[in-house]
């Protein structure tokens, strides 16, 4: 028997390929960014930006081919807006972004910290410029959520991780307008015991639509003495009820190995908030904040990605 596992995605060579450094204002940090693919055919990348305060902001950098060449906004492109916000006290963080089509707009929804934790806000824009608030819509605490591109049965869907100690899992909402959620369901429960996604899970970038389902890619956390470890498992779910896990990946695929992602301002961590998919509709930019202090990027395939899903549920 061989003591190889399948590597399901490449690291880039010139990885990390953004940090602190790249920017035009001081910054601490730059890490967790949420993807798209421009109409253009520039990748965009939401980036959170820590500042030395502390506090974290988002800001926008636009690349021809999604590795180099970054254009970064010269100012904070969404800066949190505590006085009509008053939520987002502490920062925005963490944004996933889905395209909707029959809105015509990108959902940008993130992480608001609040005075009592992080809650789930939601934004929309056509153009990463200008951004339309809808306010808190999943209370704290509450994170890791992605809206769905489209309505399932009638009812738009989210992907949220709310918080129940001792353990936290990934749940979805519904809801007819955007505003008022519902019929929540419990969507993928951590694991117990000594596995790798034991205790607490959450959405990495949002799910992937294939023929066969939504693929989802999710954060385990495991606890360890001196911490955690942030690593990447997939899932599978039924695209009509995307509460209804089809597979479910038993080890982990992606997890803290090169030095940027070993030793950071959290030890650790690998955390993708987005990916792109190139022309061939099979290849996967995901793109992940290392150790809460940079950007990287790893390819890989929606197809092994698949395949592998069927050998290890
Ligand atoms: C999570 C989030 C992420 C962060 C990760 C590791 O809970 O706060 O923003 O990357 O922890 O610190």
């Amino acid at each position: 028997m061989s003591n190889q596992h399948t590597e399901l995605f490449l690291r880039h060579q010139r990885n990390p390929i953004l940090t602190a450094a790249d920017w035009h204002y001081p910054v601490h940090s730059v890490f967790n960014a949420g993807a798209t693919l421009l109409p253009d055919g520039n990748t965009l990348l939401l980036c959170r930006v820590e500042d030395r305060r502390g506090l974290s902001h988002l800001c926008a950098a636009r690349s021809a081919n999604g590795v180099d060449g970054w254009q970064i906004d010269p100012q904070p492109t969404l800066l949190p807006d505590p006085d009509h916000f008053p939520a987002e006290l502490w920062g925005i963080e963490d944004p996933r972004i889905t395209f909707v089509p029959e809105l015509e707009k990108y959902a940008v929804v993130y992480t608001a910290y609040t005075r009592d934790g992080p809650g789930v806000s939601l934004a929309f824009t056509e153009d990463f410029h200008h951004f339309e608030r809808y306010g808190v819509i999943m209370p704290p605490e509450d994170k890791d959520a992605a809206l769905l591109p489209h309505r399932i049965a009638g009812n738009w869907a989210l992907i949220h991780r709310p918080v129940s100690a001792p353990r936290v899992h990934m749940w979805i909402s519904y809801s007819p307008d955007l505003r008022h959620w519902g019929n929540h369901k419990l969507m993928l429960e951590s694991r117990l015991g000594a596995w790798w996604d034991a205790n607490k899970i959450g959405l990495a970038s949002p799910p992937i639509e294939t023929p066969q389902g939504w693929l989802v890619i999710y954060h385990g956390v495991r606890q360890i003495a001196s911490g955690v470890i942030y690593r990447l498992g997939l899932a599978l779910f039924d695209l009509n009820a995307p509460d209804r896990c089809l597979k479910r990946g038993s080890e982990w695929v992606f997890g803290p190995e090169e030095p940027f992602e070993v030793r950071g301002d959290v030890d650790n961590v690998v955390f993708p908030c987005g990916y792109t998919i190139a022309p061939d509709r099979d290849t996967i930019f995901l793109y992940y904040g290392a150790a809460d202090t940079s950007i990287a990027l790893a390819t890989g395939s929606i197809h092994a990605m698949l395949k592998w899903l069927e050998g290890h549920s």
